[in-house]
């Protein structure tokens, strides 16, 4: 049997809803769970390779998205979070009982300071925003899976709608370089 993807993947994407604004997400404990409420629906929502980002049982892919870190807040059981690596750029906070990350934040200097990862499917609502793309896909090697499937991983992407990156979507890599380009004092022609 193919590996999984990612259950939001494997059998086609749903799709979200424009009007979908407010959820919570809950920690895997059978009691004390964390929850986290939300205020915003997720923005940029994608499929992640990468071996940082929390991914379930069995999945090669994450899938993460973001939304304001105003639109966070821990409403039940944040004593049980602990920060997974305090020096990577995305401080992902984790349950420290099952090891879900609830929420990741930047602090340091970024593109994407001010806006929070997370994990909607952790979450029992329906409406939050639909992949849109694969990123990090090559980074699933690093993590064990044979390049020669790679093809296939790709395919598998391709066939539900979803492009595939290595790094991050166009758009997004478009606001990193913009950032960086300001920050260098760039005049844009
Ligand atoms: N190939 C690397 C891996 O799989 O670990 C890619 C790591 C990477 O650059 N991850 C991106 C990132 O923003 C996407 S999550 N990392 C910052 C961080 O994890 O703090």
């Amino acid at each position: 049997m193919a590996p999984s993807l990612h259950p939001l993947v494997d059998n086609g994407i749903t799709a979200g809803s424009s009007s979908f604004a407010v959820g919570k997400l809950h920690c895997h404990c059978s009691s004390n769970q964390v929850e986290v409420t939300l205020s915003s629906n997720v923005a940029h929502n994608h499929a992640c390779g990468c071996s940082k980002c929390w991914k379930p049982k069995g999945s090669l892919f994450s899938i993460v998205g973001v939304v304001p870190r105003d639109a966070v807040s821990v409403t039940a059981n944040a004593s049980k979070l602990t920060i997974v690596d305090k020096e990577a750029t995305i401080q992902r906070n984790a349950c420290k009982d099952c090891g879900v990350h609830l929420f990741g934040r930047i602090e340091k200097d970024h593109p994407f300071k001010g806006l929070d990862f997370v994990h909607a499917e952790l979450s029992s609502e329906k409406g939050w925003q639909e992949p849109q793309f694969a990123g990090f896909v090559s980074s699933i090697i690093e993590q064990g899976t044979n390049p020669e499937s790679m093809d296939d991983v790709r395919a598998k992407f391709q066939s539900v709608g979803l492009q595939t990156y290595d790094v991050l979507s166009p758009a997004l890599m478009d606001l990193i370089s913009t950032f960086t380009a300001q920050k260098a004092g760039v005049r844009f022609a």
